[in-house]
């Protein structure tokens, strides 16, 4: 007999009933604030995670108390843009359930974080007032979209934004699992993906999922596309891109890219980040099925059986380029052409203020580590909601953590800074590090996280600027990102400086990453902590102050000096490792 040695997700998955799996009745069951262990799986792709507050955790497992269960709510927005309205419906259910913040994702989204298990109906059903929702937000399946940020810059962004829209509609699943656990019957809006069971249908028996079927995808699965020469959705990172190609101002169709990806574990060399390759051209009208048919070869060749190795970039790495193209071309029923050129110039986002051609203003606001909430002094929460009160355009989170508040009038514009200057909000950064700087979630929310990232990154950098004017370097942009743990959700390894969490306080360093995004960096440091950071990343700041040729990136410098050793490849990552030159 054959054994089956598929992970335990996929028995989950192939028996949930098309995700229901006991979701609906472990909401019900009020002796624990938690979920049955399957659920707590299945249930992320219905757009959440059951956490606990791990500060606490220690205290309360001394008392004998079960953990402070809640649970984490993300959204899906494919390109991140949302209305005024929706903003403020996000931010009033900030209060009403969640712990008072919004958290603006790596992925242009929003999470909710603190929300507790009888909450979680309301939440959701709050969600959907707003027209929005979260299916596939989280989850074995094609995640939200990400879309180079702000549609208004030029008509090769307004097309990118639809295609992610479109891309995402496109590979939703297609259960009605998502309303009946949460909506209740309550009516479906528009933007929301399924639909309601027929009357007399038993749950399961009308729902075909033609792309995912049973099982959904071997692993998460992320698309991006990326309008040239903002790389800003980091398009190398992900399973899957799309590039857009301009000639003549017109878009002529898009690169594909695939195999991109962060996560890797410590300590085992055969799991790495990787940037993805370009597999070829497509048309406008070819993308969606191109990029279904990237999926479809996932979903079958995919590994099932160690989920460490789950993801398409390791799925490119064990078939090869080449083999993984001709697979796609079938099943598309065409070739790809060959790839055009193409050049990114930088992954962050414009910040300030930027006059658009139809005279319209957009504002690019930093949020640090994508954190919306009110301090003293510093009450960006409340200013953001007083703009969305005003504000007639759109309100787009992008893939860096910050937020455009774009076409604005200019009167309009004048108003939004007089609201920003009463809520203690300057536009300007205090550096070109903090500018450039991204934090994972990590602690207390994150199951996973080793070390602290957003609650620390801040305060790590402020005694960096303390170096940065020591060498000269304060307004200069230097990528600096930091996660607290090897997982990769602040993108770090295509981080000029990227730090990753090892222990309470400990990090291992990288450097050496291209500032365009299309270049890995290199563990040069392990286990340092604070002092250990500063004292390695002086003398090479000071280096490159000194001794940059005209435009010089930071991460560029160390390579070119020998310092870093290249990462020329995802499965070269864990070669050459340590300071190269002292
Ligand atoms: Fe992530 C798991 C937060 C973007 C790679 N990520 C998690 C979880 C859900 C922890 C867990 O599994 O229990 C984190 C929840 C923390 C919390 O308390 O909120 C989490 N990831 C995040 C966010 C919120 C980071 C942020 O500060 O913005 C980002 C939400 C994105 C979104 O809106 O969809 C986030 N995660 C990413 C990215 C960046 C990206 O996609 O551009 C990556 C690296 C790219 C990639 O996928 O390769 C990323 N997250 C992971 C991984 C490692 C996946 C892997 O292939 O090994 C995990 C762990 C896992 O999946 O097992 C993970
Ligand atoms: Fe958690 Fe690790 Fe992701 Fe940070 S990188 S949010 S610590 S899983």
């Amino acid at each position: 007999m054959m054994t089956d040695k598929r992970t335990k997700n996929e028995k989950i998955k192939e028996a949930s009933g098309q995700l229901r799996g006991g979701i609906a009745k472990g909401l019900d069951e009020v002796a624990t604030g938690a979920l049955a262990e399957d659920d707590q799986y299945l249930v992320r792709f219905h757009g959440t995670y059951l956490q606990d507050d791990r500060d606490v955790r220690g205290e309360r497992t001394k008392k004998r108390l079960e953990k402070a269960y809640s649970f984490m709510i993300r959204v899906r927005i494919p390109g991140g843009v949302i209305t005024p309205a929706q903003w403020l419906a996000l931010d009033k259910i900030a209060s009403d359930y969640a712990n008072g913040t919004l958290r603006l994702t790596t992925r242009q989204t929003f999470q909710f974080h603190g929300i507790i298990k009888s909450n979680m109906r309301h939440t959701m059903q709050a969600i959907d007032a707003a027209v929005l929702d979260t299916i596939a937000a989280c989850g074995d399946v094609n995640r939200n979209v990400l879309a180079s940020s702000n549609p208004h810059l030029s008509n090769a962004h307004a097309a990118a934004l639809d295609l992610a829209r479109d891309f995402s509609t496109h590979l939703l699943p297609k259960t009605g699992a998502y309303h009946e656990i949460w909506l209740d019957g309550e009516n479906v809006t528009d933007s929301a993906p399924g639909g309601r069971l027929p009357a007399g249908e038993s749950p399961g028996a009308i729902e075909q999922e033609p792309i995912y079927g049973k099982t959904y995808l071997p692993r998460k699965f992320k698309a991006v596309v990326a309008v040239p020469p903002f790389n800003d959705v980091d398009v190398f990172a992900h399973d899957l891109g799309f590039i857009a190609i301009v000639e003549k101002d017109k878009l002529v169709g898009w690169n594909v890219t695939v195999g991109g990806g962060m996560g890797m574990t410590h300590g085992e060399l055969d799991t790495f980040p990787r940037t993805a390759d370009v597999l070829g051209f497509c048309t406008p009208e070819q993308a969606i099925t191109v990029g279904e048919h990237v999926v479809t070869v996932q979903r079958d060749w995919g590994n099932r059986e160690v989920r460490k190795h789950a993801r398409l970039k390791y799925t490119i790495e064990t078939h090869g380029l080449d083999k993984f193209r001709a697979e796609v071309e079938t099943r598309c029923g065409f070739k790809l052409g060959a790839a055009r050129p193409f050049k990114f110039d930088s992954t962050g986002d414009s910040l300030g203020w930027s006059k658009g051609t139809d005279g319209n203003w957009h504002l690019g606001l930093f949020v640090e580590n994508g954190r919306v909430k009110d301090r003293p002094g510093h009450t960006l929460r409340a200013a953001l909601r007083e703009i969305a009160g005003i504000h007639t355009g759109e309100m787009i989170c992008t893939a860096n953590q910050n937020v455009i508040v774009a076409s604005v009038s200019a009167a309009a514009k004048k108003q939004i800074d007089a609201i920003l200057a009463a809520n203690g909000i300057v536009i300007e950064t205090s550096s070109g590090l903090r500018r450039n700087s991204m934090a994972c979630v990590a602690l207390p929310t994150c199951a996973l996280a080793l070390a602290e990232s957003e609650r620390f990154l801040p305060e790590l950098v402020t005694a960096l600027e303390d170096v940065l004017d020591r060498v000269g370097l304060r307004d200069d942009d230097i990528i600096i990102r930091m996660t607290g743990c090897p997982n990769g959700c602040a993108r770090p390894y295509l981080a000029e400086i990227g730090l990753v969490g090892r222990t309470p306080g400990k990090y291992n360093l990288y450097l050496g990453a291209a500032f365009d995004g299309s270049r890995l960096n290199k563990l040069v440091a392990q286990d340092v902590d604070k002092a250990g950071i500063i004292r390695t990343l002086e003398p090479l700041l000071a280096a490159y102050a000194k001794q940059r040729r005209d435009g010089e990136r930071f991460g560029d410098f160390a390579i070119r000096t020998g310092v870093v050793a290249p990462t020329t490849a995802g499965n070269r990552f864990h070669a050459d490792v340590g300071l190269q030159k002292a």
